[in-house]
This record gives structure tokens, C-alpha cells and sequence, in this order.
């Protein structure tokens, strides 16, 4: 291969992706598009450097502006959250967790998690399955944790407090994560913490996915709620860098968490996304209370539009959703992976997803029955309910009707061509550029 061939293919290439995203609906949920600020932050000199340690006990030179940064990144978040603490190190969700499992718990000890299969994270997930099978999941195979799972009401899409609280006390576990991937609707955190506190179990929520939606004040707030620990990841409803963060009020545990981060999992914490999480958190403080209520909106928008055309909308009965999120059941039109790709081809981009009942009717994480679907990025894009009835029109043309997706792709274009900046920040610009 020759290489500048290769190298002038790689800048090509990303400038194909933007083109392609410009004109497409971006809906998966766990993703966002940046400002055009945090973009500058993600590509700046602080990406060269390092700055081990903790603000003011650096066992590196050269940091006094990276140094002022973190220190701002840290007093946002906590504005932003109304707490005490807030380490801003982690360089993604999953490290966010595993701090807090190494903080918290000792291998062999039991965590208590949903499955995957009900909204739970890999970050969460055992080291072996039910039936002996490797799944390597953080929690079981990186910190030997025992997982038991949270039990799941699949009928109201939530965790079922009654058999969960008789699981902990059989298992005494030391650690509860909350939180998930597949997130609807807010969870019992108050049932649980009692229960939890009554057998000296902490409580941590994984709020990587509405961590943006809590800052806005559309979600509940866990710490408020009695978790000790919020971990989140900083780019899904939170629209700033991939990068995570852990907050709690907590100074004991607090403590332990910056140890397990420094010097236990980071060397290097990614100082340009430090820097770019800064930026998003001063935007989502200016910006995101009218960000979080227009989010909801549109996910309720559009479920109901996508039910009126004829979808099976998961949790009709409660409303569809009070996040991000909708689910989609599309065992009947095909399945996840089918309607994935038919989707992607129409410039759809949404990702096939396993929903709570999928196991019992035979289909798995290839081919599951279900689509989960953000309307995050297209919020930020600045769509709003009118948009949304448009985006479940093309989801009925391609699925429903079986129209040539080559045909809706077109469409889609035309409604994009009106929603090209990031909006919700102190300088709107274009999205999908450097
Ligand atoms: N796997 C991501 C998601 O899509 O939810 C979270 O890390």
C-alpha cells in the first residue's frame, strides 16, 4: 500500500462521512453532534500533552492552562448537578463504572445490574453467562465482580422493586448500579436506596444516557434521590466530547474514586476532552433546560407519529417515553437487522436493539427485535414536532411500504437541507465539519 495513497484516502474518507451525515437523520441514541467550540477543544495542543495526578499535585510540568481548564470542568459539572464532587478524568462511561467498582468493591464481591438484555450496559455485564458461555462483560471479567441481576417488569419497561429488594436480600450485594442503555422512563431510585442502605450497599446510576436530559432538568436527579454515585459519559444526551465523568456528595467514597482513577486506571485523561467537556458543560448550564424540555418533546412526538403510521411503539400504555428514547418492536417487519440496514440505505442511521422479550422468542443481539431510536442530534440540529411527524413518514415509506430506500434517501436530504447548524450553544455553525 502506498502510503501517502492511504493517507490522503483516510482525509478523503472523513470528508465522505461528514457529506453523508449532513444529508442523513442521525437517531442513534447514544450519540450527539459536538458544537463547533468543543470541536476546536477536540483538536487543540492540550490532545499533546499529559498531566497525571490531580489539579495542583501534577507530577507533570507544563500544565498551568490545562490545570485552570480541568479546574473550571470540575466546578461546572457540579453547578450543573448541584453537588460537591465531580472528577472529570475518566475517558468514557465504562472507566466512569469501573472507578466506581474499584472504589467500592473488592473482586469476588456481588454487583447487583440489569442484563443487557433489559437495558443494562456491557460495562455492567458478568463474566459468564447462565449457561457457562464467555461474555467478558467489564464488571465480571475486568474487576471479578459476582453479577446478580436487577429483576425487570418488561410490561412497564422498569425495574421490578418488589423482586429486585427480594434479590438483594439474597445476594447482599456490595454495589447496585442503576442507570442503562434502554432507558424510558425514570427508576426507582429511592426504593432501591433504602433497601440497599438496609444491607450496607452502595448505589451507583449510570446515567450515560441522560446525563444531558438531568442537567436540563427533564430527568430525575439520583444523587437527590439518595444514589451515592452518578457516573456518566459525556456525549450522548450530554452533547460534548466521548469522554465520562463520576459526581456524588459522598467525600469518603469521593476519595477512593480518585485514587481508583489515579493512579489506578488513567495515565494519560485525554486532556483535550477535558477541555471540550468544560465547553459542553458551560453550554448545557446557558442552554440546557430549553435543550432537555425540546428532547422529550420530539421523543414523544415521534413515537406517537411513528404509532400513528402503523409502528409498534414499546410502552404505549405509559406514555412511550419520558427520555430520549423510543422503542420499536419490529419482530413482525423483518427484525432489528433487517430494518437497520434498509434504514441506513434511506440515510436512517438507528441501531437494531434487544428488547426485554426477545430471549423467550428466540432472537439474539445479531438480529434482535427491536430498534432504539434518538432524537437527540436531530433536537440539536434544531428539529422539533413537525420534523418528527416527517422523520416517521420516511420510517412507514421504508419499512411499512417498501419504498426504495434510494427514493427516501432523497427526502430525507430535502428536510435536512433546512437544519445544518448545531444550535443550543453561544455560536451556532456548521455540524459535520472540523
Ligand atoms: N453502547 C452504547 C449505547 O449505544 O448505549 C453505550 O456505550
Amino acid at each position: 500500500m502506498d502510503p501517502e495513497d492511504a493517507y490522503r484516502r483516510v482525509l478523503s474518507s472523513i470528508e465522505e462521512h461528514h457529506r453523508w451525515f449532513d444529508s442523513s437523520l442521525p437517531m442513534i441514541a447514544s450519540e450527539n453532534v459536538a458544537s463547533p467550540a468543543v470541536r476546536r477543544a477536540m483538536t487543540s495542543d492540550f490532545g499533546h500533552r499529559y498531566a497525571e495526578g490531580w489539579v495542583g499535585e501534577r507530577v507533570y510540568a507544563g500544565t498551568k492552562y490545562i490545570d485552570y481548564v480541568e479546574s473550571l470542568a470540575m466546578e461546572l459539572i457540579k453547578k450543573l448537578y448541584g453537588v460537591k464532587f465531580a472528577d472529570v478524568r475518566p475517558i468514557s462511561g465504562v472507566v466512569a463504572n469501573l472507578s466506581v467498582y474499584t472504589a467500592l468493591t473488592q473482586p469476588g464481591d456481588v454487583v447487583m445490574a440489569l442484563p443487557i438484555t433489559k437495558g443494562g450496559h456491557i460495562s455492567m455485564g458478568p463474566l459468564k453467562g447462565s449457561k457457562g458461555q464467555f461474555i467478558g462483560g467489564t464488571a465480571g471479567a475486568v474487576r471479578g465482580l459476582d453479577v446478580k441481576y436487577i429483576a425487570f417488569d418488561d410490561e412497564n419497561m422498569n425495574i421490578d422493586v418488589d423482586r429486585t429488594i427480594n434479590r438483594m436480600e439474597k445476594y447482599k450485594p456490595k454495589l447496585i448500579m442503576m442507570g442503562g442503555s434502554v432507558i424510558l422512563f425514570p427508576q426507582p431510585v429511592k426504593e432501591l436506596v433504602e433497601a440497599a442502605k438496609s444491607i450496607g450497599a452502595a448505589v451507583n446510576y449510570d446515567a450515560a444516557h441522560v446525563a444531558g436530559l438531568i442537567a436540563g432538568g427533564k430527568f430525575q436527579r439520583p444523587l437527590e434521590e439518595g444514589a451515592d454515585v452518578m457516573t456518566f459519559s459525556t456525549h450522548k444526551t450530554f452533547f460534548g466530547p466521548q469522554h465520562g465523568a463520576v459526581i456524588t456528595n459522598d467525600e469518603e467514597k469521593f476519595e477512593l474514586i480518585k485514587l481508583a482513577n489515579f493512579p489506578g486506571l488513567l495515565s494519560n485523561h485525554h486532556l483535550h476532552a477535558v477541555a471540550a467537556l468544560a465547553i459542553a458543560a458551560a453550554e448545557l448550564l446557558a442552554f440546557g433546560k430549553e435543550y432537555a424540555e425540546a428532547v422529550v418533546k420530539n421523543a414523544k412526538a415521534l413515537a406517537q407519529a411513528l404509532h400513528d403510521e402503523g409502528f409498534k411503539v414499546v410502552a404505549e400504555h405509559l406514555g412511550f417515553t419520558e427520555s430520549h428514547q423510543v422503542l420499536l418492536d419490529v419482530d413482525d417487519l423483518g427484525g432489528g437487522y433487517k430494518c437497520e440496514k434498509l434504514l441506513e440505505e434511506a440515510n436512517i442511521i438507528v441501531n437494531r436493539n434487544l428488547l426485554p422479550w426477545d430471549i423467550k422468542r428466540g432472537r439474539g443481539f445479531k438480529d434482535p427485535g427491536g430498534l432504539r431510536l434518538g432524537v437527540s442530534e436531530l433536537t440539536r440540529l434544531g428539529m422539533g414536532p413537525d420534523e418528527m411527524r416527517e422523520v416517521a413518514k420516511f420510517y412507514r415509506e421504508v419499512l411499512i411500504d417498501g419504498k426504495d430506500p434510494k427514493e427516501v434517501a432523497r427526502e430525507v436530504s430535502e428536510l435536512r437541507k433546512d437544519f445544518k447548524t448545531v444550535k443550543y450553544t453561544f455560536e451556532e455553525g456548521p455540524a459535520y465539519e472540523y
